[in-house]
């Protein structure tokens, strides 16, 4: 006979109903689980629905993970020509026979004898064969039936491809997409719900939630801020069986990292600092730093200085130190103690990257007064006027006074100058200097014939300084 697999719905039917007449070789499968799962409802009759919904003739089925102690029962392959007589010797052969599946030659009777696992081997591929008994002579040609390993739920979704860590910039609007998790569940996906896998959170349920089918994971609030707390760990749980009762979960720990925004700005710890330079710095000179704090991190931290008021930008330059952040304050102009002793700066942070979404937190500003303290320095006398040509007659008398030169000390506390002449320029000491007023005499008569012009040079020291 041709197996039933092979006809249309219509035979299939016929084949059903010739069943209980004994109608050439059947491979009838009966398995207790496929008895219950596919057995009319009470009142509902055999039709051609039912046959539709693929009533599969060359198969059996049998239950995975099966743990009774005696073999466990598959089905039975008959032969219309059975006369129960014992004159039938039914044989298997293919995949497992003989050791998985064992046959009674007298019934057809099929028995597993191992415990079956589906994650591991789904179905198997036979041969029945019903020979004479004596004669050994086939009485119907050779079949092939699968036998099929029915799905329990046995495999708990697992999450294969940890570690899990994502990332949010703080301050995202709720709902913000974080990342994806996906569990993976061994069972059979076309089978009830036993690989049907929903997604919940367990801890930190209030931050994040994770969308129960596709495991997207968001942000449930707004006010994720990176500078309170800068990583969450979730654990995300996947159970199977849909949800239900009994199902089988699988959890895995998920890091989400927050990112920073420019939402905080800077700000000068004090409201004013204290430095001080002397007057005798070069242009230049460091004269300090100070530094605006920022809560926010990298660029966001970027730093730009000014100074705000007018005569501090004109005596003083600030700049970035690109490491650190800092202000470095130096001397533009030279600095006058005698002039002015104190300066208070006015210098302003800014930082370089604004955010425009965060402008309305506040100003991302701020201002410090930098006072800059100018210390004495100990100036050498200066001559008043530098330089002097003085005219003498050439026949004053000795000792004939040429002129006065005159020299300050610049300091505040002008202390007494003393007069000298540099005796190399006065090799035959024609002048004398009174040391103390600066009257420079002859000490020589003149001879204009001889020499028209003296160049000579005065030094003056503050009193108490020792020559080199
Ligand atoms: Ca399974
Ligand atoms: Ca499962
Ligand atoms: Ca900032
Ligand atoms: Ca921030």
């Amino acid at each position: 006979m041709a197996l039933p697999g092979r006809l249309g719905t219509e035979a299939l039917l016929l084949l059903l109903l010739a069943l209980q007449l004994h109608f050439g070789l059947v491979v009838s499968m009966v398995t207790k689980t496929n008895l219950a799962q596919d057995r009319p409802e009470e009142g509902e009759s055999m039709s051609h629905e039912r046959v539709k919904r693929g009533w599969v003739w060359n198969q059996f089925f049998v239950v995975e993970e099966y743990t009774g102690t005696e073999p466990l029962y598959v089905g039975k392959i008959h032969s219309d020509s059975d006369e129960g007589d014992g004159s039938i010797k039914y044989t298997i052969s293919g995949e497992g026979a003989g050791t998985i599946f064992i046959i009674d030659e007298i019934t057809g009777d099929i028995h597993a004898t191992e415990r079956l696992d589906r994650e591991e081997k789904t179905f198997y591929t036979l041969r029945a064969q019903a020979r004479d008994r004596l004669t050994d002579r086939p009485l119907e040609p050779e079949s092939e039936f699968i036998i099929k390993v029915q799905d329990i739920n046995d495999s708990e979704p697992k999450f294969l491809e940890g570690p899990y860590i994502g990332s949010v910039p703080e301050l995202s609007p709720i709902g913000t997409s974080v990342m994806k998790v996906t569990a993976s569940d061994a069972d059979d996906p076309t089978y009830g719900s036993s690989a049907r896998v929903i997604y919940s959170v367990l801890e930190e349920e209030k931050i994040f939630t994770v969308d129960s089918k596709t495991g997207i994971i968001r942000t449930a609030v707004a006010e994720l801020d990176r500078e309170t707390q800068d990583r969450y760990e979730l654990v995300i749980k996947a159970t199977d069986m849909a949800g239900q009762m009994g199902g089988l979960s699988g959890s895995t720990t998920v890091t989400i990292v927050i990112t920073d925004v420019n939402d905080s700005p800077p700000r000068f710890p004090q409201k004013m600092y204290q430095f001080s330079v002397s007057e005798s710095a070069a242009v230049g000179t460091p004269v300090g730093r100070v530094k605006a704090e920022d809560a926010d991190m990298g660029e966001n931290t970027d730093m730009s200085y000014l100074i705000k008021d007018e005569e501090g930008a004109e005596l003083f330059r600030v700049s970035t130190d690109g490491d650190s952040q800092e202000a470095i304050i130096t001397v533009r102009k030279p600095l006058d103690y005698e002039n002015k002793r104190t300066h208070n700066v006015v210098v302003e942070a800014v930082n370089k990257h604004v955010d425009p979404r965060f402008v309305d937190l506040g100003s991302f500003r701020d201002q410090t007064i930098v006072r800059v303290s100018v210390t004495d320095w100990d100036e050498p006398p200066q001559f008043r006027p530098p330089a002097a040509v003085l005219e003498v007659q050439e026949d004053a008398r000795l000792g004939a006074l040429v002129g006065v030169v005159n020299a300050v000390d610049p300091d505040l506390d002008n202390a007494p100058v003393r007069y000298s002449i540099d005796q190399g320029t006065d090799l035959e000491n024609i002048f004398n200097i009174d040391s103390i007023t600066g009257a420079l005499t002859l000490g020589k008569i003149l001879d204009r014939e001889t020499a028209g012009w003296h160049n000579i040079t005065v030094q003056a020291v503050e009193a108490g300084t020792i020559l080199g």
